[in-house]
């Protein structure tokens, strides 16, 4: 343990909790609190991606001759000749404005330039844009114009990376042209009077930066164009991506070094978190940012459960559709968002202004808060009782938002609370509690749970520094995170872990997924095999699945979901066995000592 601890005070950061903003160059330029207050009270904005590659199903990323799957492969020259075609004559502003609009979004990012260099507005500084087309119409004045007009905040994704350019050096598709005829001096210029551009000409209040990742672009010049964008209108939001390490989900720890007003995790959920502002960029399809009909569109459950476990962790979510090629929003995309917009025309109070928790989010429920009332989502009912932290304030009432009151029965440290089915809201069912007092004053705690979902017996009892919330940490479905090998997880030195679930009841079962690190560098490995066992009575158990993990040098820190298949078998009773590897391998630099296994939340299904 004593390794465990030492490595722990080397290498985990103090944590400097300062505002993001400029960063370490400008260490005073903190980001404007009114917009961002004003940004984060809005909770909901739609993203679109738009340009010519949707003429041949792709984005920027099926330019050349590239090495993904993902995207067809364009040749280059009828790639970057696509603009010549790009005549999207059914385009109307008005109507893709007043449908973000009924979609009960406050705000509206679009792509104005991706990583394919094309720009969809009259640009002074290159025919490589919207005028050059067959259709020859500014849509971005458009819909600036028309976002002023109905009051939707503007906002405008802008590449960094512009891998068509002649002065950028950044090549991608097996681009044949010399880095050595690129100048970045000459592409930042050209940036700039970009930039210029959007925020002068087409008052957009957000930069929504993208492709920063690559080499070209430094540290220091994420850095120097927040500046400058501040410099030029302090009212500017500006996301993290200006600047490098954009992809950290949570970059805590880089709080005082990079510049960018928040954090933006993409394709996923980002952490709870309340102090700093984030927004978590999705896709209303499975996959795809761009226009391509062979994809399927997320569910209206989906989604609802997205936005409200995303806000009720304390972030915004942009939800992204692609229009398609003759400048028409994609029908089925257009029903699910107006959709969406009909139960936020009913439900829109739990969301707008609130801030997440304090109860936090859970695969079945989240909570938001404002004023005096506490808004519990509960978006499953897999069984009767829910039972909550309690809280210290008095609750002086509670009721179904739109909906009866309920009682609440208060037990030593929780609160119980059961809804008859027939008062259940279909999509979710929001409890209110009001309480005497404003809300933000009341500690962040756990998630609701259900009672009796599944009451996991710990048979094997973890190190007490890494005891996590003990069984709660099975089946509470809060997922540890590699940064913390504190919150969530359970550490095991040396030794395997056993568990059994209690199901409650006898029900079908397909797949069992347990959440294990692998964070060598902190001698903590995947396990190298997981058996599964189920049982009707908790006393006879059979196999039902086993997996053999094969163990590979690994230098980052990530949680792995392990999904043990099974053939469908009627069981009460799951026991989930994680056989570790002992020592740490001969060529750890632990080598031969005792290596830690850490689990968290085992899924049955
Ligand atoms: O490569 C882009 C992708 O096309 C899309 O624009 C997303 C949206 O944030 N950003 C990049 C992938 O991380």
């Amino acid at each position: 343990m004593k390794r465990i601890l030492l490595l722990l005070a080397i290498t985990i950061p103090t944590l400097a909790f300062s505002q993001w903003g400029g960063g370490e160059k400008y260490p005073d330029l903190k980001p404007n609190k009114e917009s961002m207050e004003r940004f984060e009270k809005m909770r909901f904005g739609v993203f679109m991606h738009w340009g010519p590659s949707i003429m041949r199903g792709t984005s920027s990323w099926g330019r050349g001759n590239h090495p993904y799957d993902f995207a067809p492969r364009v040749p280059i020259n009828e790639f970057d000749s696509l603009y010549l075609q790009f005549n999207p004559v059914l385009f109307d502003a008005e109507d893709w404005i007043s449908t973000v609009k009924k979609a009960g979004a406050k705000y509206y990012v679009i792509t104005t330039k991706h990583h394919d260099g094309f720009c969809i507005w009259d640009s002074e500084y290159t025919d490589y844009d919207m005028m050059s087309t067959p259709y020859k119409v500014d849509v971005l004045k458009e819909l600036s114009e028309e976002c002023e007009k109905q009051g939707v905040l503007f906002g405008t994704y802008y590449s960094i990376c512009d891998w068509h350019h002649p002065d950028y050096p950044g090549r991608y598709g097996g681009d044949p042209r010399p880095r050595e005829n690129s100048n970045m001096d000459e592409y930042r210029k050209y940036l700039y009077n970009q930039m210029d551009e959007l925020v002068d000409k087409y008052n957009t209040n957000i930069l929504w930066f993208d492709g920063s990742w690559e080499s070209d672009w430094t540290h220091e010049d994420g850095m120097d164009l927040y500046k400058y964008l501040r410099d030029k209108n302090d009212d500017l939001i500006i996301n993290n991506r200006v600047d490098k390490k954009q992809n950290l989900k949570q970059r805590t720890e880089h709080l005082a070094k990079f510049a960018g007003d928040y954090k933006t995790p993409e394709q996923e959920i980002g952490e709870y978190d309340n102090e700093l502002p984030w927004e978590s960029c999705m896709t209303i399809t499975e996959g795809g940012w761009h226009f391509n009909p062979r994809l399927t569109i997320k569910s209206l459950q989906e989604l609802i459960n997205t936005l409200i476990q995303t806000v009720g962790g304390g972030g915004n979510l942009l939800l992204n559709i692609g229009p398609m090629p003759d400048g028409r929003m994609d029908m089925f995309h257009k029903k699910r968002l107006l959709e969406l917009g009909a139960w936020l025309e009913n439900n829109g109070e739990s969301i707008y202004e609130t801030d997440g928790g304090p109860f936090k989010p859970n695969e079945y429920s989240a909570s938001t808060r404002k004023g005096n009332k506490i808004y519990l989502h509960v978006l499953d009912w897999p069984a009767e009782k829910l039972s909550i932290p309690k809280i210290d304030q008095e609750i002086v009432k509670s009721y179904i938002l739109n909906g009866e009151e309920f009682e609440i029965k208060y037990k030593s440290d929780l609160m119980e609370v059961s809804i008859p089915e027939n008062h259940r809201k279909s999509r979710n069912t929001i409890l209110v509690f009001e309480i005497d007092g404003n809300v933000l004053d009341i500690e962040d705690t756990d998630p609701a749970v259900f009672m009796n979902l599944s009451s996991s017996v710990l048979l094997q009892e973890p190190a007490d520094k890494f005891s996590g919330n003990g069984a709660k940490s099975l089946t509470n479905k809060v997922e540890g995170v590699p940064s913390n090998l504190y919150e969530e997880w359970l550490g095991y030195e040396g030794i395997g872990f056993e568990a059994a679930i209690d199901l409650s009841t006898s029900k079908t079962i397909s797949k069992v997924i347990i959440g294990c690190m692998d964070n060598q560098d902190q001698w903590i490995f995947l396990p190298k095999k997981i058996d599964v066992l189920v049982s009707a009575d908790n006393e006879n158990f059979q196999s039902a699945g086993i997996i053999n993990i094969d163990l590979k040098k690994s230098k980052n820190a990530v949680r792995k979901e392990i999904e043990i298949p099974i053939n469908p078998v009627k069981a009460r009773y799951v026991k989930v066995i994680a056989h570790s590897i002992v020592n740490c391998p001969e060529w750890h630099k632990g080598a031969g000592g005792k290596a830690w296994l850490f689990v968290d939340e085992v899924k049955v299904q």
